[in-house]
């Protein structure tokens, strides 16, 4: 209710998921039963799964989804949230856009426009992303990207998704 989102100071969070390494789905189911059970995080919804070629150096193909999380916590703080999970799956930090077990990404955060050196929200370059878009047009299609003032769908509307397959639904 919305008085006891006041009281709680809850907000809502987009968050991207990806990875090309290791068994991706089960890292990507394993890595949100993770969020699921962290204090201050539930969620919300939960994209498909969508197989996606990549943007960047030559590599694997991806599988990306996207969630929506209620959280009762910062910015700053669900961002460490995401690195510790990427963690827990032996990311490395490697080649810039290169191959990963599960990249975590906090895409939007209420209507909140932040720009701090280790975080942009908006997450910039999402609006141009079929992988993003896609999976988040189909669980908040109406979200408003605060930048762009645009709704999720009508972004979609602006870009080539032929990249982007559906991979499994649920
Ligand atoms: N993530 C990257 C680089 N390239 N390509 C696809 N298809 N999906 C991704 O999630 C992705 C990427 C860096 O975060
Ligand atoms: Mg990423
Ligand atoms: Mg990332």
């Amino acid at each position: 209710m919305y008085g006891e989102r006041l009281a709680k100071k809850l907000a809502r969070s987009a968050i991207a998921l990806g990875s090309n390494m290791g068994e991706s789905l089960e890292i990507l189911e394993a890595s949100l039963e993770i969020l699921e059970k962290t204090a201050g995080i539930s969620l919300e919804a939960k994209s498909s799964w969508y197989k996606t070629k990549p943007m960047g150096p030559p590599q694997p193909d991806y599988l990306n989804g996207c969630v929506i999380l209620e959280v009762e916590m910062s910015p700053q703080a669900l961002l460490a949230t995401l690195l510790a999970t990427e963690q827990r799956f032996g990311r490395v930090r490697q080649l810039h856009w290169g191959p990963r077990t599960l990249d975590l990404d906090l895409l939007l955060y209420d209507d909140l426009i932040l720009d701090q050196p280790n975080l942009q929200i908006p997450h910039p370059g999402m609006q141009e992303r079929g992988f993003v878009l896609v999976p988040l047009a189909e669980i908040a299609p109406t979200w408003i990207h605060p930048v762009s003032e645009q709704t999720i769908e009508s972004l979609l509307k602006g870009i080539d998704c032929s990249d982007v397959q559906l991979y499994y639904s649920r």
